[in-house]
Parts: C-alpha cells; sequence; structure tokens
C-alpha cells in the first residue's frame, strides 16, 4: 500500500503491481468451448465465406440487438466504411468528435467529410442542438456515438434526421447489450454497428457488425462486404472484402456464451470503484444508468485538476508507474487530432473540457477485487497529495 508520496514509482518507490492491469485486457473465454468450435470448423473445412458459425454469430447478435439482421465484418471501422458506401452518402457526415478515430476515419477514407459537433459534458453524448446548427446542404447523414456504452440521445437524434430527411447511424462499438429507454442499442436509426475487438466486451480477436431492421440495405450490405457478389451477380457500387472467418466466429461465439458472467463482473467492478473513491474529493466515476441494461464495460473517471492539485495527464503517468495502464479515452478529441487538426481547425469547449479529464480504468475478468482495490488507494493518496506531487514533478523537471 502506498503511505507517502515518496512511495509512488515516480518518485523512485517499488510500482504497485509486478504485471500491467489493463484496460482492454481480452475477458477470459471458455478454452473448451472455444477448441471444440475451431476443432468442429477444422474437421469441416469451412473457413470463411458466410461459414455456419458466422452465420450463428449473426443470428446471436441480431437477436440480442432486437432487429431482424446482421452482417458480421472483420472489423467494426470495415462495418462503418460499409455503411457509408451501402447507404451512398456524400458530402458531410456529422459526428461528435469525442470518438474513437475510427469514427471519422471511416468516414474520410471514403472522401466524405466529417463534421464535428460538440457533446453534452455530463455524460459525453453529442449535444442534438449541436448537431441540428452543423447541419448544411451537403449533409447526408449524423453519425451518433454511444460513448463508453451509455447511450447517446437517440429519439432526439431520430427526430431530427427524420425532419431534415437525413440518414442516421449510430457507432455502438461500446454498447452491445446495452439499452435506452428499455429498448436494446441496434435497433436505432438506420442502422447501428458493434465492434468485437479484442478490447471489447465480447471479442471475436477483430470484428465487427451492423444491425438494422432496413432488409434491403442488410442485403446491400452483405453483398458489398463480399466483393459486391450478389443474388444477380456483382453489384454495381463495386465492393470489398469486410468478411468476418470462422475462427473469429468461434471466438465470438464462445465470448458471446460468457457475455452474462463478464456483464456480472464488470458491474461489480464498477461498483468497487465506486465505493472506493466516493470520499475522493475532485474524482468522479461517470456513472451508468441504473434503470437501463448495461455492459458496463468503460469504467471512466473525471479528474477535477482544480479540486485535487493534479492534473489527469499527471495522474495518468504516476497510475502507468504504478503499472496500472489506465487510458485517456478519448483524448485528444478527433477534431484535435490529425488530419483534421489541420484540414479544418475548430474548438469545441464541451468536447476539450471533457477529453482532458477523463481516464478509462482497469476492468474486465482479468481485474480482480482486490486489483480495485489497490488501484483506488494509489488513486486516493495521489489525489490527497495532488498539490505536493505537482510541485515536486515540477521541481524535478
Ligand atoms: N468506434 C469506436 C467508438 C471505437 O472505440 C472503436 C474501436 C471503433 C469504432 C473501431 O472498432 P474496430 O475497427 O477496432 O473493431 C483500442 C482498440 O484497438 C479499438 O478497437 C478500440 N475502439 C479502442 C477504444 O481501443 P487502442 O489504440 O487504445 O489499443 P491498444 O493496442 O492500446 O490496446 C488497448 C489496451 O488493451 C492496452 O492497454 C493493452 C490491452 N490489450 C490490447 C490488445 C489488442 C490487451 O491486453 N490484449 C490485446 O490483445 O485502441
Amino acid at each position: 500500500m502506498k503511505r507517502d508520496i515518496e512511495d509512488f514509482a515516480i518518485f523512485g518507490g517499488r510500482p504497485a503491481f509486478l504485471h500491467p492491469l489493463y484496460v482492454g485486457h481480452p475477458n477470459i473465454v471458455d478454452r473448451d468451448r472455444l477448441f471444440d468450435r475451431l476443432n468442429w470448423t477444422l474437421d469441416n473445412q469451412w473457413l470463411t465465406n458466410g461459414g455456419p458459425l458466422a452465420r450463428e454469430f449473426e443470428d446471436r447478435v441480431a437477436e440480442l440487438s432486437g432487429v431482424r439482421n446482421c452482417v458480421a465484418t472483420c472489423n467494426a471501422t470495415v462495418a462503418l466504411q460499409l455503411l457509408v458506401h451501402a447507404a451512398e452518402l456524400t458530402g458531410e457526415v456529422i459526428m461528435p468528435s469525442m470518438t474513437f478515430a475510427a469514427t471519422p476515419h471511416s468516414v474520410r477514407w471514403l472522401g466524405l467529410t466529417p463534421v464535428f459537433c460538440d457533446i453534452d459534458p455530463r455524460y459525453g453524448g453529442v449535444d442534438v442542438s449541436a448537431v441540428e446548427a452543423s447541419i448544411t446542404e451537403r449533409t447526408s447523414a449524423i453519425f451518433g456515438v454511444h460513448l463508453w456504452g451509455r447511450p447517446c440521445a437517440v429519439d432526439e437524434l431520430e427526430k431530427l434526421a427524420a425532419a431534415r430527411g437525413l440518414r442516421l447511424f449510430f457507432d455502438a462499438a461500446h454498447a452491445l447489450g446495452c439499452s435506452s429507454k428499455g429498448r436494446p442499442i441496434g435497433g436505432f436509426g438506420d442502422a447501428e454497428v458493434f465492434s468485437f475487438h479484442a478490447t471489447k466486451v465480447v471479442n471475436a480477436f477483430e470484428g465487427g457488425a451492423i444491425v438494422t431492421d432496413d432488409d434491403e440495405l442488410a442485403q446491400r450490405i452483405r453483398s458489398l462486404h463480399n466483393f459486391g457478389i450478389g443474388m444477380e451477380g456483382f453489384n454495381a457500387a463495386g465492393g470489398t472484402n469486410g468478411k468476418f472467418n470462422e475462427a473469429a466466429a468461434a471466438m465470438g461465439l464462445t465470448s458471446l456464451d460468457s457475455f452474462p458472467k463478464y456483464t456480472r463482473h464488470n458491474q461489480g467492478n464498477y461498483e468497487l470503484y465506486r465505493s472506493e473513491l466516493a470520499g475522493v474529493a475532485g474524482v468522479r466515476v461517470i456513472e451508468f444508468d441504473p434503470e437501463e441494461r448495461n455492459n458496463y464495460h468503460y469504467i471512466v473517471i473525471e479528474v477535477d485538476r482544480e479540486v485535487t492539485g493534479i492534473s489527469r495527464d499527471l495522474l495518468m503517468e504516476l497510475l502507468h508507474a504504478e503499472r496500472v495502464q489506465a487510458k485517456p479515452y478519448f483524448s485528444p478529441a478527433c477534431h484535435e487530432l490529425e488530419p483534421y487538426r489541420s484540414q479544418r481547425p475548430i474548438r469545441l469547449p464541451h468536447t476539450e473540457w471533457l477529453a482532458a479529464r477523463v481516464l478509462a480504468m482497469p476492468t474486465g475478468t482479468t481485474v480482480s477485487r482486490e486489483d480495485i482495490r489497490r488501484v483506488c488507494n494509489i488513486v486516493r493518496i495521489a489525489v490527497e497529495r495532488g498539490r505536493d506531487i505537482t510541485a515536486r514533478r515540477r521541481q524535478d523537471a
């Protein structure tokens, strides 16, 4: 346990952890089930191109999201690109800047312009009035993002998109198994996109999925993600290779089997972070709405430097020295990253305010309750001695 600032590894103390604690360390899967599926795949020699495990995975993701169609893909970035292409979007797409670079990159990669707008700083969801103010005659779509698994303002965005004749899609990379006003994420807007990257709550090594109730859109995407091959030959819109292979599907299905267990574990971790940090002035665990279904996968704290005397960045540096690999998701926000920063310099005050304060903390099934108590002890002492640590750091530099 750390007792004084001399105990911190940034000042020469011994790191609290021998092995790093990660955000996004893959959840533990049942190996026997995984190897059974892989053996079955190898016994039957069907490895990709819409194989049986990929189809089973799609059915399960569609059911979980309460929609008719799911097309699984090699990752969520390609899924977003497929959506842009399949929906024939043009010109500008409005989205929050407080997201991972994959959201704007997928649009830009296809020659369109991501237009960033500000957020509601309380929870990081896009500010609907800012979206409305960003609409121009070049706007073809809105991309909402369910940041850290907290649903954005889906109803308001649906109303706005309908009123202005725009397509509406959601980057739901973080939000598998979550709900908004009791309705599962996956069924909002024209389509939603999940990620099954190794760091996500349910992982397929790499993977993504587009879920939608628009049958025509789904059929088009299914063709486009397989070189444009469709019922009647090749698609006039071309195509790419965005397919989900059987090894990924075996992992995805096995990970889905344990999803309820992961959620329970994550919820326990979230509640423990909340109780351990409850009395720490200037540190807030960003809440999940207890009335909704949540996957509790991203546990994010907000650090108020005015109160703590230690900046988010210095706290992160201190945690990293203790081998606690907290991540500043998502800082800098996308409008402050290249190529966007140079191409369209803008200021988004709420986004910049939140991005400078947030830190995603280690969690998931590889992180134990004892680990969390030790992490919170470091945060508590670092904050109690925040001003001394900041002064000492300045002195050392
Ligand atoms: N939209 C949103 C809102 C997203 O957040 C993402 C992806 C996407 C779209 C696109 O989804 P995909 O195309 O990836 O399906 C990671 C992930 O690579 C990325 O998928 C994810 N979001 C993003 C939030 O996090 P990095 O650059 O932070 O990854 P990295 O390599 O630093 O790994 C994060 C932590 O996880 C590390 O501290 C170590 C740990 N880790 C990672 C891997 C890959 C492991 O312990 N084991 C592993 O196998 O982007």
